[in-house]
């Protein structure tokens, strides 16, 4: 009998008939007042909106853990290869909606809930949301574990659980203002944490060598401080799917708690250090994307929860009775970038040092079982740790890594013979400027594949940052597309739009939008059909005006055009060429009060790094612009502008739904791939954007005709560079260009301050590393193109409903599809 017969065996009841497995409206609306009263311990006329909302979201939870219980003995059962997905960042958004979505029990608990006069919706505004990632990468590891569910891979999703995730943004005076996340405040329904399965963790000291009986040298570490590492679990249910995969992540804390013998002595401070330096280590997301700082705390994160998940996994081999040789093909481990890249160095220790094993065979098991994914092409976001601060915290790791660096460059001598630059080049440790450790040298010499997130991005790794890597091993770089999930991102987030489809196409799409989502071709141009799709477009950007009056006090006109650009604040994404375009459009409303113009909101959300002091400026700048532009009668009607504040899955969930257009306007060879393009695009928003990551590959699909492209390309940028690019020849020769950064120097969004947005205005006029003077005339050429195809509603209806109709390759089903293919060698589930 299996653990899930005995689970409803009690009763005697079949799995639809009991308390926390059936899933009928009167079976939930039990269960609901069961946890209220007996895990909330709530009598049902004082509950709270709180308490209610964590009455379902436990009812929910029980009904996953049912499904988890099931998916751990078909995999005990059967001897699949699993994918241990490692990521220092998991930004799963809120979970109640969405679980209810893929167990498919949505009108259910609304009736349910309707029974007891709970209206499900303000139980699902109650929750909040676990900012447990700073933007793209965090987010797309969550798009993937709810593939890797719904499309029935086994897989462990392994980071950490930080107990403050990405800083809550709020805005006063135009500027950024960071508050902690304390998402825990309340508890968290959605994990259970599993202390028997923690994991002990060493830290710093030092290294000896010796012999062991049998005469083999050995090396033991001695470290000068361990923590344990405890697990949290958090279900994650595929869409209409069996399987339910498990995030686990891991807190840190000490050992021992209480210095017992400091305490005694009097030195109550020294008797609890430990218990707050060990957990120290998962109390805060570090809060910057791309740039780097070579901090020791973040160093621990990362090696805390490599060690403890490569542990947890050996446990588990163990557990399966199957020995260490055969660990690669019960694992696929994936390095979301070089975050978890120290896992090599981890993974080798742990087989040779705990485990006896030769240098060899643990090298090819390591081989075997890693891959790594590089999200960037920015050098100055490559990872690297100085050398001290390496050895001082992980000196056994050093040793390895040197190991592993002398047999690599062996490597490149014999291919290479005498090039001594190249492997400078090419080492794992870097020897100019300090000496450092190059994680992304470390990941690719140990993975299997390494692969880029869109085809343009892989094809610039290959020929720029990782090109004598390329060189090295052709064979091993592949791409894989970013996508992401249509569960969350269109039928959750745009529920009435999800319906259209659905009456349109059946509810399929949701699963193979590949070949569903082009069955709307046919009607781009039923008259009413573009009607019905105009209508809950409309009604979106009704909700959202009423979001941003809430939060900004801002009147939105929903007729006008929603021109959204919302994403991390980054020079290289370019806020500020998009708000340069506004100034223009200002300008040009100035001189032609009576010119009939199509009327525009330009919205904004994001937050900066806050050490990014440049980001904190272009924020402050939009403020400024907006307060402007907002009050001044001669653009009224015409011109809006207005940033919303606290950007995060939550908020992004009703902002894409509402737009018209979306700005994907990077410095092209700058992203990556960018995944917000593709969640803007599905909900029928069109793109103006340039040849950049993923929009090429929108581009290709949607047909060029129904993208707005502009700018210079990837190879055109690299060439102004090496030729002397001259940004100020731009300001001196186009009079709107002139007019619009001598306006913005005036002080005039400052309040006369001519200081202010100075160091905006000089770097765009001395360097302009992102080339925002030379893209400009093209932007503001190609906005007007998008304004005239917008005043033809017919049109633009048409192209908005071909763009959905062929945005289906940039679902995460088929990327996590292209991963188990070309990476895991997991062949998917019939
Ligand atoms: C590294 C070291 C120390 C502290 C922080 C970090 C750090 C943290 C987060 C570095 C980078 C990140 C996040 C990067 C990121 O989100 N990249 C984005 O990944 C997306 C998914 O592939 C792409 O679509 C975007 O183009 C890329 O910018």
């Amino acid at each position: 009998m299996t653990t899930v017969d005995t689970a409803t065996k009690d009763q005697n009841l079949s799995e639809k008939e009991h308390t926390r497995t059936g899933t009928s409206p009167e079976i939930l609306a039990r269960a609901f007042v069961d946890n209220l009263h007996y895990v909330q311990g709530r009598p049902s006329k004082f509950a709270t909106m709180h308490d209610k909302y964590m009455a379902l979201a436990f009812t929910v939870r029980d009904r996953l853990l049912y499904r988890w219980i099931k998916t751990v003995e078909e995999m005990t059962a059967a001897d699949f290869r699993m994918v241990s997905y490692f990521s220092a960042e998991f930004l799963t958004g809120p979970h109640l909606g969405n679980s209810l979505l893929n167990l498919g029990i949505q009108e259910n608990a609304r009736k349910a809930m309707a029974e007891l006069n709970i209206d499900l919706d303000r139980l699902l505004e109650k929750e909040e949301e676990p900012g447990l990632g700073n933007g793209g990468l965090g987010r797309l590891a969550a798009c993937y574990m709810d593939s890797l569910s719904t499309l029935g891979v086994p897989a462990y999703g392994y980071g950490i659980r930080y107990e403050f995730g990405i800083f809550d943004q709020q805005i006063q005076d135009g500027w950024q203002v960071e508050i902690s996340d304390t998402w825990l405040h309340l508890g968290n329904p959605w994990e259970v944490s599993r202390p028997e399965l923690s994991q002990v963790v060493k830290f710093g000291g030092s290294t000896k060598s010796y012999l062991d009986p049998h005469g083999k040298y050995r090396v033991r570490w001695v470290p000068d401080r361990v923590v344990r590492g405890v697990p949290f679990d958090t279900p994650i249910p595929g869409y209409k799917a069996e399987t339910c995969n498990i995030l686990r992540l891991w807190k840190a804390q000490a050992l021992h708690s209480f210095d017992l013998q400091a305490f005694n002595t009097g030195d109550y401070y020294a008797a609890v250090d430990e218990k707050i330096v060990s957990e120290n280590i998962t109390k805060v997301l570090y809060p910057n994307d791309e740039a780097i700082q070579g901090k020791v705390l973040r160093l621990e994160q990362q090696f805390f929860f490599v060690s403890c998940s490569l542990q947890d996994m050996i446990r588990l081999l163990h557990l399966g009775k199957k020995k260490l040789e055969q660990f690669p093909e019960m694992f696929a481990i994936q390095l979301n970038d070089t975050h978890p890249a120290i896992a090599v160095a981890e993974l080798m220790r742990l087989l040779m040092d705990e485990h006896n094993m030769e240098w060899e065979q643990a090298w090819d098991i390591t081989h075997r079982s890693i891959s790594y994914t590089n999200h960037t092409l920015l050098p100055e976001a490559l990872e690297k740790w100085p050398i001290d601060l390496f050895s001082r915290l992980l000196p056994r790791h050093l040793e390895i890594i040197y190991e592993i660096n002398a047999r690599f460059l062996q490597e490149v001598e014999l291919k290479y013979p005498g090039e001594t630059d190249r492997k400078s080049r090419l080492s794992i440790i870097e020897e100019s400027d300090g000496k450092a450790v190059r994680m992304a040298h470390l990941a690719c010499i140990a993975s299997r594949t390494i692969n880029g997130v869109a085809e343009l991005h892989t094809e610039l790794l290959k020929n720029s940052v990782l090109r004598e890597f390329y060189e090295m091993y052709p064979q091993r770089f592949i791409n894989v597309t970013n996508g992401i999930t249509l569960r969350r991102f269109v039928a959750l987030g745009n529920p009435g739009f999800a319906s259209l489809l659905t009456e349109a196409i059946g509810d399929n799409w949701l699963l193979e939008p590949q070949t569903e989502l082009p069955k709307l071709e046919k009607l781009a141009i039923d008259a009413a059909f573009q009607e019905e799709w105009r209508k809950t477009k409309r009604k979106n950007k009704e909700e959202l005006a009423a979001v941003i009056r809430k939060q900004t006090g801002i009147e939105v006109d929903p007729d006008s055009m929603f021109d959204i650009q919302a994403k991390r604040i980054h020079e290289y994404k370019r806020q500020h060429l998009n708000i340069l375009h506004v100034i223009a459009l200002y300008c040009w409303m100035k001189k032609n009060p009576d010119t009939q113009i199509v009327p525009r909101t330009v919205i904004f959300a994001g937050k900066a790094a806050p050490g990014y002091v440049i980001a904190k400026l272009i924020i402050k700048l939009i403020h400024g612009v907006a307060d402007v532009v907002n009050l001044d009668q001669d653009v009224r009607g015409r011109l809006k502008v207005a940033f919303l504040p606290d950007y995060n899955v939550k908020n992004s969930m009703k902002i894409f739904p509402a737009a018209d257009l979306s700005e994907q306007i990077s410095t092209a060879g700058k992203e990556a791939s960018g995944t917000g393009n593709m969640k803007f695009s599905l909900n029928g928003a069109l793109t103006i954007g340039t040849l950049d990551g993923a929009n090429v590959e929108i581009r290709n699909e949607v047909g060029a005709e129904n993208f707005f492209l502009f700018g210079l390309t990837a190879d055109e940028v690299l060439h102004r560079k090496t030729h002397g690019y001259r940004p100020s020849d731009y300001y001196n020769q186009n009079p709107y260009l002139k007019e619009a950064i001598d306006l913005l120097r005036s002080g005039h969004f400052s309040k006369g301050d001519q200081a202010l947005f100075a160091p905006l205005v000089n770097s765009l006029l001395n360097s302009d590393p992102y080339m925002l003077m030379a893209d400009f005339q093209p932007y503001i050429e190609c906005q007007s193109q998008v304004s005239s195809v917008y005043e033809n509603e017919k049109e633009w209806t048409r192209k908005s409903i071909l763009n959905v109709a062929r945005m289906g390759k940039f679902s995460s089903d088929r990327s996590v599809q292209d991963y188990c293919r070309l990476v895991w060698n997991i062949s998917l589930p019939e």
